[in-house]
């Protein structure tokens, strides 16, 4: 039987920035993030077309899937399909995940949740996990929403048993606390496509993650 959702989405989440990453290249800083721990990989392209789109979600889940990491597309179903991804991450205005399921019957799907009162809808959607998303104000997404707060996310997951991954302003310093407030995993994009060296900034990650859980 399959491993359940909860279980492949714990852990470490790498969301892709290739500026970001340099001239080092996506690849490298993705291999690299995982051999420090990353566990889940979501490809995250705002501006490349599609066929260059495919191309890279090719060569990550070519580079991905021996090594028996998740990759998650962001916003493009089309995409997802074309590149056998493990799953997709939308927005609230993006394709719906009941439109998703039906191309996806066993993928990971993903539903950013920006403010408390999009969690009764959600709730009733065929969705695997939430991004609570910002938890902390961020440089990194231009149109961030306002930030959720330790605050937010706790009452997030006093709301919901489903799988929270938080993303927005984490780094080694708050992962810890994160975690503590209640979500399951934790996404970056700066704190590791940004770091000097990708694999010692995962294995720093981590460490605050499990040190301030216990
Ligand atoms: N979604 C919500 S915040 C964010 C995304 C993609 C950016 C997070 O970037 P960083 O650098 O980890 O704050
Ligand atoms: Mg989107």
């Amino acid at each position: 039987m399959a491993e359940p959702a909860a279980a492949r989405l714990a852990g470490l989440h790498l969301v892709t920035d290739s500026t970001l990453c340099g001239e080092r290249g996506l690849l490298a800083v993705v291999e690299a993030a995982v051999r420090g721990g990353v566990r889940v990989v979501q490809l995250r392209e705002k501006t490349l077309a599609t066929r260059p789109f495919v191309e890279r979600a090719r060569a990550l889940k070519a580079l991905l899937q021996p090594l028996g990491v998740p990759l998650i597309v962001n916003d493009r179903l089309d995409v997802a399909l074309a590149c056998g991804a493990d799953g997709v991450h939308v927005g609230q205005e993006d394709l719906s995940p009941k439109d998703m399921r039906r191309w996806m019957p066993q993928g990971l799907i993903g539903l950013s949740i920006e403010r408390l009162d999009q969690l009764d809808a959600a709730e009733r959607l065929p969705v695997d996990y939430y991004g609570a998303s910002p938890v902390f104000a961020t440089a990194t997404k231009a149109d961030a929403a306002p930030a959720l707060g330790l605050e937010g996310l706790r009452a997030l997951r006093a709301r919901t048993t489903r799988p929270l991954v938080a993303i927005g302003g984490i780094g080694a310093h708050n992962a810890g606390a994160v975690m503590a407030a209640g979500a399951d995993a934790v996404a970056v994009v700066s704190a590791l496509c940004a770091a000097p060296d990708p694999e010692d900034a995962a294995r720093r990650l981590r460490a605050a993650m499990e040190t301030t859980r216990a």
